[in-house]
């Protein structure tokens, strides 16, 4: 199957298979199409009233590298998933066959949409049984940069996930788009000694991260095991690992649109290019308040980053998921000029001591802490503190509790909520709201005078707070807050927003 709405590096149309347009599915193969080759969809395409795809989860033999063999799951034969794309105000509507093997949903991630195509079983929706099927069907958006996943663990680190665009018409498309999907490839074993506490796995940061500030001196003596890590028989973009990635070409003058999402199981990644800024216009696929320019970009799990590279000489560069580590450079993709795909790319610093990575602070403008944090009434004040059960429990707790037994935030319809976090934990967690778009509004005892629009943060570790602020102005139900590690997750670090 290929993006039928594919435009190459010339602006040349690809060829079209004229029975996927008439039966609308208007997305392709990620792992099988060149990844520098998206873009909008057709107006002829755009004018259908409904895109109707189908997927099918079944277990699925990856080998993203020659050496490498995992038992995993796909939905339609590959990993990630293949690329859903809209134009913001259709209709979608996905049959889910779950031949996966065990019970399935779909989440849509960032999205907000009804409560019951949310697809968190057991609370939106009773758990599709292997074999069974289930229609999601909601009008996409916000416009922006999504993902959908499996919200059964193990599930979305075995290989459910994939990249979901809902188009703004309003917006230009770029010269040359590409996708990437940055995710790793778990030893389930250790995976499932994570879950216990009892890993010997090692983080994954570069140096002058805050991940590696964070270490204990307990942690540094045992080479940085810390009992919950991961660890990784490759760390992939698009299914693949460098030099396998497709290349991705542009010309000298174009501007090149990554959309960058991070769908490993635990690692938070930075993301740098050779020889380029980046240029990041978006956060998980909505407008920053204004663009922020950086070296590099930390992209917590489930997060996403709209960055732009400008093409301004011939070359060849990589874009890589930098780290301290020989498999680093595994996970990269080569953009270059014409002509230049045999050149030796141009590799980013492999450290951050000296580079001007993407904050939250710089990228919201942030200042002294304002009082109150947000200006008019607040309706519902929430107090989260993230925390660790007894070293080798297993347990990661919200408030002291696990999920199912955290206590929920109640709000009522147009309340105006304020949601705290304080992590004494060694560790950021990438904090995730389901069906909502809130505003980072204050992180580390400083408030960001542009509120950055999200639905996932990291939230900073030993003693670090972030406050968000939304508008429960979403569909009325049930919306889960959970962090995204899918250890600290399955491990309990889960509650839910209830609009009562
Ligand atoms: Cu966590």
């Amino acid at each position: 199957m290929s993006y039928h709405c594919a435009i190459d590096g010339t602006g040349r149309r690809l060829p079209v298979r004229r029975r996927e347009i008439l039966k609308g599915l208007l997305f392709g193969g990620l792992s099988t199409m060149s990844i520098g080759l998206l873009s909008p969809m057709d107006a002829r395409a755009a004018e259908r009233d409904v895109v109707d795809v189908t997927l099918t989860s079944r277990p699925h033999t990856f080998s993203p590298t020659p050496n490498v063999t995992f038992d995993g799951l796909a939905f339609n034969g590959q990993i990630p998933g293949p690329l859903l794309r809209v134009r913001h105000g259709q209709r979608f509507r996905a049959r889910y066959i779950n031949r996966s093997g065990g019970p399935s949903t779909i989440h849509w991630h960032g999205m907000i949409l009804p409560n019951a195509m949310d697809g968190v079983p057991n609370v939106t929706q009773a758990p599709i049984p292997d074999g069974g099927e289930f229609i999601y069907e909601f009008t996409p958006g916000p416009p922006g940069f999504r993902w959908y996943h499996s919200h059964v663990a193990p599930q979305n680190p075995r290989g459910l996930f994939g990249a979901f665009i809902v188009d703004d018409p309003n917006e230009q498309p770029a010269d040359v788009e590409a996708v990437l999907v940055f995710h790793d490839v778990p030893d389930m074993t250790s995976f499932n000694a994570a879950l216990h506490d009892a890993s010997h796995a090692h983080m994954v940061a570069p140096m002058g991260a805050p991940e590696m500030a964070d270490m204990t001196a307990s942690d540094k003596a045992s080479a940085h095991a810390m009992g919950d890590e991961v660890a990784y028989l490759a760390r992939c973009i698009n299914g693949a690992t460098w030099p396998r990635t497709k290349p991705i070409e542009a010309r000298v003058g174009q501007r090149v649109r990554l959309r960058i999402l991070n769908a490993s199981p635990t690692i938070t990644h930075y993301i740098a290019a050779g020889g380029h800024q980046l240029r990041v216009t978006h956060s998980d696929g909505n407008p920053l308040p204004r663009p922020v320019t950086v070296d590099a970009l930390r992209v917590g799990v489930a997060e996403r980053y709209d960055a732009w590279l400008d093409i301004t000489r011939p070359g060849a560069w990589l874009v890589e998921a930098i780290a301290d580590d020989g498999q680093a450079i595994g996970q990269s993709v080569v953009v270059h000029t014409p002509g230049m795909a045999q050149a030796t790319p141009e590799r980013p610093a492999q450290s951050l001591r000296g580079e001007d990575w993407f904050t939250y602070l710089q990228a919201g403008d942030a200042g002294p802490l304002q009082h109150p944090v947000v200006p008019g009434p607040i309706d519902v004040d929430a107090h989260l503190a993230l925390g660790e059960g007894a070293r080798g429990a297993g347990n990661w707790t919200i408030n002291g509790r696990t999920w199912p037994d955290t206590r929920p935030i109640d709000v009522h319809r147009d309340d105006r909520v304020l949601v705290h976090f304080t992590n004494p934990t060694d560790m950021a967690h990438p904090m995730h709201l389901h069906g909502h778009v809130f505003h980072l509004v204050a992180l580390n005892g400083q408030s960001l005078g542009q509120p950055l629009p999200k639905d996932t943060t990291l939230v900073p570790a030993k003693g670090g707070t972030a406050t968000w602020f939304f508008k429960a102005s979403s569909p009325p139900g049930r919306w889960m807050l959970h962090c995204h590690n899918d250890i600290h997750m399955a491990d309990g670090m889960m509650t839910d927003v209830r609009y009562i």
